[in-house]
């Protein structure tokens, strides 16, 4: 049996198992999602320099960070959502790390959120893409991609006089991966998991409310799923152990065999 890892490590260094990251550079450039009133709008990254081979430290080099866990490429932990608050192993420090590997199922919803940055993903969408690549299986990642993550400055939040438009799950569609499919998560190329008018849905920011109620995880601002196939792709997503924490930056990589 360990001969599967030992294929792993060939397969590697070989060039046919190929490593894609899926995470886009953490700054203090990096947006934040607008969350509006009641809630409190969390601040940009910042980078403090501690250290730089100067009179602070000549030998070395290190920063300090100030950094939201929800900014960039991150985790969401069940923890996260009111819905997710008392259920067992919801937080970044108690989450089995056996959860933060496993395979990925890729819907292409590039065309429909071209369309429409309002697109929600709902169960006929996932209906179609079982019925050409098979059952999305327990444990799965699901990724949506949408190609969102190519979009630059302003339109990647999108925002206008009535919010950001930037496309999500309806609450059928998380319903149905959460309890039929028993997915492990949804990972996206937007700023959240959920659409960008999603607070105004019932309940608001669904996908939040259904997958943490669900004991299920989120994966955020995504990107390179073009990389992806639809099925086969193996996904690393491990956020900080930070002990209580809701969801944590994260190095979220694949595994795609060449
Ligand atoms: C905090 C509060 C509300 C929301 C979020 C974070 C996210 O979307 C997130 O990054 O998890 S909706
Ligand atoms: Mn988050």
């Amino acid at each position: 049996m360990a001969q599967v890892l030992a294929d792993l490590v060939a397969g590697l260094a070989a060039g046919q198992v190929k490593v894609v990251d899926l995470t886009k550079p953490l700054s203090p450039e990096t947006p934040i999602i607008p969350l509006g009133p009641p809630a409190k709008q969390p601040p940009n990254m910042v980078i403090e320099t501690n250290n730089k081979y100067d009179s602070r430290g000549p030998t070395s080099y290190s920063n300090t960070l100030h950094v939201w866990e929800h900014t960039g490429t991150h985790f969401d932990a069940p923890i996260h959502w009111v819905t997710g608050k008392d259920l067992p192993n919801n937080a970044c420090d108690t989450i089995l790390p056996q959860k933060f590997i496993g395979p990925a199922c890729v819907l292409d919803m590039t065309a429909e959120a071209a369309k429409n940055p309002d697109f929600l993903l709902m169960p006929e969408h996932i209906h179609e893409w079982e019925r050409r690549h098979g059952r999305i299986p327990a444990g799965a990642w699901v990724l949506i991609r949408t190609d969102w993550s190519k979009r630059e400055g302003a339109a990647f939040l999108n925002v206008d006089a009535n919010g950001a438009h930037s496309p999500g799950q309806h609450v059928s569609a998380s319903r149905f991966l959460a309890y039929e499919r028993d997915v492990i998560g949804l990972g996206v190329e937007t700023v959240g998991t959920d659409a960008g008018q999603a607070h105004r849905f019932d309940p608001p920011l669904p996908n939040h409310y259904t997958m943490h109620g669900a004991g299920k995880f989120g994966l955020a601002s995504l990107c390179n799923l073009d990389q992806l196939p639809p099925t086969g792709a193996v996904v690393i997503a491990a956020p900080l152990k930070i002990v209580n924490g809701s969801g944590s930056p994260a190095r979220v990589l694949a595994l795609v065999a060449n």
